[in-house]
């Protein structure tokens, strides 16, 4: 990925390239300018690989990066773009930049390389670092990462990737310290605090609030579907895990929801439109939310799902859709146990499991304390952190 084609200097491709009067020179990873016209209200361009392109007028002075129009400092957008263009401003190639100069006097300069990822007429050309989510095929085997690698660069970069791709990640091999979990969140981000508070201790306990705190077997659910924004990333740190059983399962809700889609569009297409309770109580908390189960994106993707039986609140339905209901939360519950679907590991001591929790359903087995002692650290973190990590480390 190269980030310097966002820019001649070291622009985050988010931003506008540095483009003040003087400070650009001609690029060689690109193609360059061969010749520019302006036709109309657009400018076409010319590649010396014969690729041409069209921008309209206003596009091209919207996204002038001089220092009148960006601010220095902030790099941040001071133009705005209220009027319209209609008279053609003189268009030159000038040592390899676009130059253009607008009725008004104002100048703008556009780098070739910055223009050319940006080609209005070429779909998805901007760069971005980002991988594009996986579904899981039925051998897929979490990445796993030292800790001593994700300690460096690469190896956070590495894991990083496996998470946004796979939604879910292991890390191995870590002190047994208390608290690593929020240092190893800390890197990516401030975390994210909940009614459980920003770090919590997963472990059986005397007066639990919620079905983690206990021993008993957990079905998978997605964490906090009773937030109008769930956690997206939860970390689970393991610091012990001696007691019988207490195995982790993970399912991934996507590429389920897939296949309901797939076996039973009926039951499916139920799931995503009908909005239902979900409610969290206890003695200083009341968080409550009504959203579908599977959550579709504009293009009828599954963007988000939202699985936890035990915080399912009253089921307020009309009269003729409850059977209906229930049949098609039977047949995606036992889609999600399906084996096929289903990754079972125990977490060892030093390992962590990170997962996208509005993607990957997480559970465990029921464990028996008096055989051993079982401890996990969590925390959750924003994803547009995780993303923003990714993006500063890739640069
Ligand atoms: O005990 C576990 O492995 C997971 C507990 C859990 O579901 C959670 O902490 O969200
Ligand atoms: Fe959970
Ligand atoms: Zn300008």
């Amino acid at each position: 990925m190269s980030v310097t084609a966002s820019s001649p200097q070291t622009q985050p491709d988010t931003r506008q390239p540095r483009q003040a009067m003087g400070e650009l020179s001609a690029h060689d990873d690109g193609p360059a300018l061969v010749e520019a016209v302006a036709t109309g209200a657009r400018i076409t361009v010319d590649w010396a690989d014969g690729v041409r392109s069209h921008f309209p007028l206003l596009w091209l002075r919207d996204h002038c990066a001089c220092a009148v129009c960006r601010h220095p400092l902030t790099r941040e957008r001071l133009f705005v773009p209220l009027q319209e263009i209609d008279a053609a401003p003189a268009v030159a190639i000038d040592d390899g930049v676009l130059r253009i100069d607008w009725v008004d006097g104002h100048e703008s300069r556009f780098d070739p390389v910055w223009l050319r990822q940006r080609r209005l007429d070429a779909p998805d050309s901007t760069p971005d670092p980002l991988p594009q989510r996986r579904a899981w095929a039925d051998d897929f085997r979490p990445a796993r990462i030292a800790h001593h690698d994700f300690m460096r660069t690469r190896g956070e970069r590495e894991w990083l990737e496996a998470l946004l791709r796979d939604g879910l990640v292991l890390l191995e091999d870590g002190p047994l310290a208390d608290e690593e979990v929020s240092r190893l969140a800390g890197r990516i981000g401030p975390l994210r605090a909940t009614n459980f508070g920003a770090r919590f201790d997963v472990r059986s306990k005397p007066n639990p609030n919620n079905a983690a705190y206990t021993s008993i077997g957990l079905a998978l659910h997605t964490d906090l579907p009773n937030w109008r924004q769930p956690p997206d990333i939860q970390l689970l740190y393991c610091l012990q895990n001696e007691a019988e059983g207490g195995e982790s399962t993970f399912a991934d809700g996507f590429a389920v929801a897939e296949a309901l889609r797939e076996s039973d569009p009926e039951a499916f297409r139920r799931l995503a439109e009908t909005p239902i309770d979900f409610r969290f109580q206890d003695e200083d908390h009341d968080i409550a939310v009504r959203a579908p189960i599977i959550q579709l994106d504009a293009a009828g993707r599954p963007l988000e799902i939202r699985f936890n039986n035990w915080i399912r609140d009253t089921l307020r339905l009309p009269l003729d859709q409850v059977d209906a209901w229930y049949a098609a939360y039977r047949r995606f519950w036992q889609l999600l146990h399906d084996p096929r679907y289903q990754l079972e590991f125990a977490l060892a001591p030093g390992e962590m499991v990170a997962f996208d929790n509005r993607r990957v359903l997480h559970g465990r087995k029921a464990f028996d304390p008096n055989t051993g002692k079982r401890h996990l650290q969590g925390t959750y973190l924003d994803l547009d952190l995780l993303e923003s990590r990714l993006r500063v480390l890739a640069r």
